[in-house]
């Protein structure tokens, strides 16, 4: 028998998994937005792809929250698990897995695995220990990390004293091979002001710290640590360890054939990225690596750092009753204006403010006018002048490209290379270039003149016509392929229309014909 040959390096891309005491906020959303982008843009250039997102269920906050609405803490953190699995129809995810920290039979056999491959490590010991707990953060602040009203950076709530006796983990261990690995880049935190922010906080002095809690103080819920079940392991060790828990680390025993995944897809050459908010870098940059040092793992390649949605000025998950739901926006605007919002009005670095004015104006502006008028007016010349056949693009162009011609063929380099730094607005800014081009070129050329001369038999004016009509439709065509990772609902319209036989599964050669034109996106305002 044959082999296949090797598929090229593996993208194996994930979300941090929010907590579910409240409800899935327009930060959830932008970053499963951008995950997905990703995503389906690795697929689109075919690369064997998996995009992991899930639910962290195993925090104090989340027992707090059930504790507060009279709740059994199970059946409570099930319930919610629901609205955040809801938001992979609501905002047209292309998720392949989606984890419960406390549901799904993969999580807990990995997260003892982990530990186990770490206390034979040497890396804890046990320890009496008090400090300032934001609950709000499910971590521990040192004093001088907190403003001068005794404030964490993230939540309104003073931290509480907390006095107990621990297992600690001895990150002071790893702190020279985190440092090279982030400082060389072999572990890339972009966008490099993050990164700078990393290194100084490694500089600063990294203490070793606590990764469980005594199991009273949650009622029991969370993992028992492994030969002490007076404690469960601390929800941010818990919680971190589902990037591999989900692809099977430390299922073998169970299941000899889970642990494949984990081959496939953390190992080697292959790229394993996550992408999270500004808030949670440390656990990512600093503790995952440790523990996955520690455990003798291969590290990430890639962490994606983004700043935060707003909304009048406030941190969305700080901002309660704010009517921001992802699930809400969506009913009223659509995803694909949803989306779009985030693609084009969120930085790199930098809070974006969320305004309904300015989603319907970038819809509006962007979608329905701009690429929707430009698919209209292609679709209805070619059934104008030619019965909606497609002309052949011309094989050879001798002079140098014009504008069209080169945001054409430069868009895919430039959207791989923005993707690769998760900026998703310079990305977009380059298949803009394309539908700004293709617009001034209609415009230049004139088509409809075009045809009015070959009507009178003017030599040349028919060919010249074929060539625009064939540019065009190609241009429209790439524009729909490279906003499919955006705009995947509206990108598929556009298919349908541009490439009627292919969308329906079959294209014969020598008929290339184009559908009836049909507004895509219509305007919200
Ligand atoms: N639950 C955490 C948060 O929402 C993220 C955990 S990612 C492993 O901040």
């Amino acid at each position: 028998g044959s082999t296949a040959p090797p598929a090229g390096p593996t993208f194996y891309v994930t979300t941090a998994i929010p907590y579910v005491n409240g409800d899935p906020h327009l930060g959830h959303a932008l970053e499963l937005v951008q995950t997905d982008v990703l995503a389906r843009h690795a697929r689109l250039r075919g690369r064997p792809t998996r995009f992991l997102t899930g639910t962290d269920d195993h925090a104090l906050k989340n027992v707090s929250a059930a504790r507060a609405a009279d709740r059994e803490v199970g059946g409570f953190v099930a319930e919610r698990v629901e609205d955040f699995r809801a938001l992979r129809p609501a905002l047209s995810l292309s998720t392949d897995d989606f984890l419960s920290t406390s549901s799904d039979p993969r999580h807990r056999p990995g997260v003892e695995a982990l530990w186990r491959r770490c206390a034979e490590a040497g890396d804890f010991y046990r320890r009496s220990y008090e400090g300032l707990y934001c609950a709000g953060c499910e971590q521990f602040y040192t004093p001088d990390e907190l403003d001068a009203s005794g404030r964490c950076p993230e939540h309104v709530p003073l931290p509480e004293r907390v006095v107990e006796e621990n297992w600690f983990f001895r990150l002071s261990r790893y702190r020279d091979r985190i440092r090279e690995e982030i400082a060389t880049g072999r572990v890339r935190i972009n966008p490099a002001a993050k990164r700078n922010e990393v290194l100084a906080f490694i500089d600063a002095g990294l203490e070793d710290f606590s990764v469980s809690r005594p199991a009273a103080r949650s009622d029991g819920w969370g993992v028992p640590v492994p030969g002490d079940p007076s404690q469960v392991v601390y929800v941010w060790w818990d919680a971190l360890t589902n990037y591999v828990t989900a692809l099977g680390y430390g299922s073998d025993q169970a299941d000899p054939g889970a642990a494949d995944d984990y081959r496939t897809w953390w190992s080697g050459g292959n790229e394993r990225v996550h992408v999270i908010g500004k808030g949670i870098t440390r656990f990512h940059a600093v503790y995952w690596l440790a523990l996955l040092l520690s455990a003798g793992e291969p590290l990430p390649t890639t962490i994606h750092v983004h700043d935060y949605v707003t909304a009048g000025g406030a941190k969305l998950a700080k901002s309660a009753g704010t009517a921001v739901h992802p699930v809400g926006l969506v009913d009223a605007y659509g995803t694909d204006a949803l989306r779009w919002w985030f693609a084009r009005e969120v930085p790199l670095l930098g809070d974006a403010e969320f305004t309904t004015e300015r989603l319907v104006a970038r819809h509006d502006d962007e979608l329905a006018h701009g690429v929707g008028n430009l698919v209209n007016r292609t679709l209805t010349l070619v059934h104008r002048f030619r019965d909606g056949v497609v002309p052949a693009l011309p094989r050879t162009r001798a002079s140098a490209p014009d504008e069209l011609g080169s945001a054409v063929g430069q868009v895919a380099p430039a959207v791989d290379a923005a993707l690769a730094d998760a900026d998703l607005r310079t990305a977009t800014g380059a298949v803009w270039r394309i539908v700004d081009a293709a617009n001034r070129y209609v415009n230049a050329e004139k088509p409809w003149e075009l045809a009015a001369r070959e009507r009178a038999g003017g030599t040349d004016a028919g060919g010249r016509l074929d060539e625009v009509l064939a540019r065009l439709v190609e241009a429209c065509r790439v524009v729909a392929a490279e906003l499919s990772p955006f705009v995947p609902d509206g990108a598929a319209r556009l298919r349908e229309q541009l490439l009627p036989a292919a969308a329906a599964g079959g294209q014969r050669a020598g008929d290339d014909r184009v559908g009836s034109p049909d507004p895509v996106f219509p305007r919200l305002g």
